[in-house]
């Protein structure tokens, strides 16, 4: 299918760039490193008891039986319930908050800003060691938020709002991934995390809140004339041209993504049109037609337009 993953952030929570990632890191090497001494420890016993020959077998039992375990599941399970918690984030009142709705395949992110809600698609901008509160929710089906690098991840369920506090502690771009069997498409669901100092972040926020680049070419105008006639406005707003579709991604700035199709793809003109002529390809069960009936000239003025939205 041509999907080029390896162009993208990190996806591994033991390259951590996150407080949640972090501290499962220390969970599992933490478990790891007291599992082998656990392990080197009875395989002495059993040589032990195979080469000894009788006395002080209750006391055996009785410690590495019962004391022992009791000891060491306790300590085991109190590290990971904590971890857990301290993953899920303490609620913080001041935080930022980004309300993020999973759809079949995509992800609509809205952040609330000054009583401002500014909205954006398929790529999550995060400030630069900041805790902020993550309203998770789903518009359909159950589907799970994960971005190993940064933090643990936590479902995304139909009538809930599920708050998860992450704290990004490195600049630089994240892969996260619908973690949960939503359709056919499960697997072709992703997004970005993109993490930017603070100062950039706010900067990022007010260029949700202003129109769409003009179109300035006369292909450009155009492919803003194809999207406006050809019915894509009925799913898709942008920004000063069309502002009530909700039922696909905003596409606003949809040529400042770095990937199309939900973490997917390169975003250029040549994916933005293969995807418009013929997105069932590219992703099977996607709720979007494929307008295979463009002529050429106008296909390519659409993409080339929407490439032009930064
Ligand atoms: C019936 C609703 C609907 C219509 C009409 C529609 N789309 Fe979409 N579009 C969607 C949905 C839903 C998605 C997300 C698909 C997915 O990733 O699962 C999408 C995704 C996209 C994307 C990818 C966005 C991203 O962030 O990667 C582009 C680009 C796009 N549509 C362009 C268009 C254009 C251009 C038209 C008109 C020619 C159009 N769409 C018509 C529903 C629609
Ligand atoms: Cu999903």
């Amino acid at each position: 299918m041509g999907s080029t993953l390896d162009q993208f952030g990190s996806q591994t929570t033991f390259a951590d760039a996150g407080i949640g990632a972090a501290r499962t890191v220390w969970l599992t090497n933490s478990m790891s490193i007291i599992s082998l001494v656990i392990l080197a420890f009875v395989m002495l016993v059993a040589l032990f008891a195979w080469r000894s020959t009788g006395g002080g077998r209750v006391w055996w039992i009785i410690g590495g039986g019962i004391v022992f375990p009791l000891i060491t599941l306790s300590v085991l399970t109190v590290a990971s319930a904590t971890t857990l918690r301290s993953i899920t984030g303490e609620a913080q009142p001041e935080a930022p908050v980004i309300e993020i709705t999973a759809y079949q395949y995509w992800w609509d992110v809205v952040h609330h800003s000054e009583g401002r809600s500014l909205r954006d698609a398929n790529e999550i901008v995060l400030p630069l060691n900041m805790a902020v509160t993550l309203q998770l929710k789903s518009n359909d089906v159950i589907h799970s938020f994960w971005v190993p690098s940064v933090s643990g991840k936590m479902d995304m369920i139909p009538g809930r709002i599920n708050e998860l506090t992450i704290t990004a502690t490195k600049e630089g771009r994240f892969r996260g991934q619908c973690a949960e069997f939503c359709g056919l498409s499960h697997p072709l669901m992703a997004f970005e995390v993109l993490v930017l100092p603070v100062e950039e972040y706010a900067a990022y926020l007010e260029s949700l809140d202003e129109d769409a680049r003009d179109a300035v070419t006369p292909q450009q105008r155009r492919g803003k004339e194809v999207f406006l006639t050809s019915g894509c406005t009925a799913c898709h707003a942008v920004n000063g041209v069309s502002e009530n579709g909700r039922l696909g991604p905003d596409l606003s700035r949809v040529g400042a993504r770095a990937s199309l199709g939900a973490g997917m793809w390169r975003m250029n003109r040549g994916n933005l049109a293969g995807w418009i002529a013929d997105v069932g390809d590219m992703k099977p069960g996607a709720q979007m037609p494929s307008y295979n009936d463009l002529s050429g000239p106008d296909l390519r003025a659409v993409a080339a337009w929407l490439e032009s939205l930064k």
